[in-house]
């Protein structure tokens, strides 16, 4: 047996008469218990009226525009005994939910959903919601709100969506599903957004909630020279900046006493200038890696999804500063090369990375990454690390270090080293290990042949 039963505006808090601005069902539509109505909207706030029970659409009885308040007719439904029997789970989960937060749609049976702006939302009460909060999600420089719906809000955050950028074509320039749909179409034609941004989020951050870019208009403040990136920043920025997004980096800083090697390096380069062949930190770097990766396997790996794969090649990349931009030559199978051949081929490739002249293949199959600022400056930083490596080791400016011997403080040339390392693989307690390690061999540089 099936009877027609109004649905009604329930108590939508201390508005007298509130505009309808969206109408959502027709007549012909089945609808479901919860399932939005209308949206209606005051001077302060925006709220989309539920169904109170399901049933098939037999009449609307409001148009946009028309002003409503509680107690006034939105439609009639024929309400079925399927459709009751529908109705009952979806209140009950309904009451089961758990309670709503400050920044999300109030979800109560038949009670009307507002949705808060953030920060300037009071929390809505979990007996009875109030439409107190103001719909659009703003601007979140706080500044300006965008004009919305609930739905068209809660469609947007699914997306990504940044509101404030969509135009609205509804009447005051409300933003509506069509005009989110376009947006979403337009900026994935104009690549705005990159499969990247798309996997994190949009392209600005908008649904990982951060705020929008700033868009500055420098000119207000003073001269300016726009010069757009480089290719090679390009590329290096967008994976530089997936790596910082997707690994959890940490980075254990150490330091390391270089002394009796920097007396080796002194003296193999007086040996070796004739042969033209330069020692610098960076090729001894290189080499005591190897043997700490041999000795930690999990810094010689990479992850595929929750396996680990480690490798049995020794494949070392370095970090080059080129007028371009940075790029990362690989030294490959360096566990088979001794100083004098990893000081040649390391000065070859970071001569070609600065002419530009690096072919692909220089630049892949690295296990793990040396980025050496010794040259320049500094004490410690962070590296990111070099995706799908799990872990890059700094090397920072050596200097003198007064140290403690027991008697008397004694000059240590020390280098700082900092190893950033992919926690989802990496413990703190081996990192620390590993540059502990590290630093034994190269205090002693001896020790390598163990
Ligand atoms: N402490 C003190 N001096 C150092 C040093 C250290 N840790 N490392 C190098 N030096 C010295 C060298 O001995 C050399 O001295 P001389 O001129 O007296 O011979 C001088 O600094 C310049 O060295 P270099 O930088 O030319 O050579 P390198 O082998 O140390 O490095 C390369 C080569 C290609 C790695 C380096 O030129 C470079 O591009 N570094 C920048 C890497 C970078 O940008 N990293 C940041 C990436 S973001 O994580």
């Amino acid at each position: 047996m099936s009877t027609l039963v109004e649905i009604k505006v329930p108590d939508i808090g201390d508005f007298d008469s509130v505009e309808v601005i969206e109408v959502m069902v027709a007549v012909g539509d089945t609808i479901e218990a919860e399932q939005s109505l209308i949206t209606v909207e005051s001077d302060k706030a925006s709220m989309e009226i539920p169904a109170s029970q399901g049933g098939v659409v037999k009449s609307v009885k409001v148009n946009v525009g028309d002003k409503v308040k509680e107690g006034s007719v939105i439609l009639e439904v024929e309400a079925g005994a399927s459709a009751q029997a529908a109705a009952a789970p979806a209140k009950a989960e309904a009451a089961a939910a758990p309670e709503p937060k400050a920044a999300a749609a109030v979800e109560a049976p038949a009670a009307p959903k507002a949705e808060a702006a953030p920060a300037a939302a009071p929390a809505p009460s979990s007996e009875k919601p109030t439409p107190t909060a103001a719909l659009a999600p703003a601007d979140l420089s706080g500044n300006k709100l965008a004009h919305a719906s609930p739905s068209v809000r809660k469609f947007a955050r699914e997306l990504g969506v940044d509101l404030l950028k969509v135009k609205g074509s509804g009447a005051k320039h409300r933003v509506t599903h069509e005009d989110v749909r376009q947006f979403v179409k337009q900026a994935l034609s104009a690549g705005v957004v990159s499969q990247g941004a798309a996997a994190a989020g949009s392209a600005d951050g908008a649904a990982l909630g951060l705020l929008p870019w700033p868009k500055v208009d420098f000119t207000k403040f003073g001269p300016i020279e726009a010069k757009p990136l480089s290719r090679i920043k390009k590329i290096s920025g967008a994976n530089l900046h997936r790596n910082w997004v997707m690994i959890p980096h940490v980075t254990n800083n150490d330091e390391v006493d270089i002394t009796e090697l920097e007396a080796l390096r002194v003296t193999l380069n007086k040996e070796y200038e004739k042969a033209g062949v330069k020692f610098t930190m960076l090729a001894f770097l290189i080499k005591a890696v190897v043997a700490a990766l041999k000795k930690f396997p999990e810094f010689n790996a990479s992850l595929d999804g929750d396996t680990l794969v480690l490798k049995q090649y020794y494949h070392i990349g370095f970090a080059a500063d080129t007028p371009n931009g940075l790029v990362v030559p690989v030294i490959r199978d360096a566990d088979k090369k001794g100083i004098v051949e990893l000081a040649k081929e390391m000065s070859e490739l970071a001569k070609k990375a600065r002419d530009g002249k690096l072919s692909p293949s220089e630049m892949q199959g690295g296990c793990f990454s040396i980025s050496s600022l010794g040259g320049i400056g500094g004490t410690h930083f962070t590296p990111i690390i070099n995706a799908p490596e799990v872990a890059i080791l700094g090397a920072s400016r050596s200097y003198q270090k007064p140290v403690w011997d027991g008697k008397q403080f004694v000059p240590r040339l020390t280098l700082p080293l900092s190893l950033s390392y992919d926690h989802r693989v990496i413990d703190g307690a081996a990192a620390a290990r590993f540059n502990a390690y590290l630093g034994t061999l190269l205090a002693d540089f001896r020790r390598i042949a163990l």
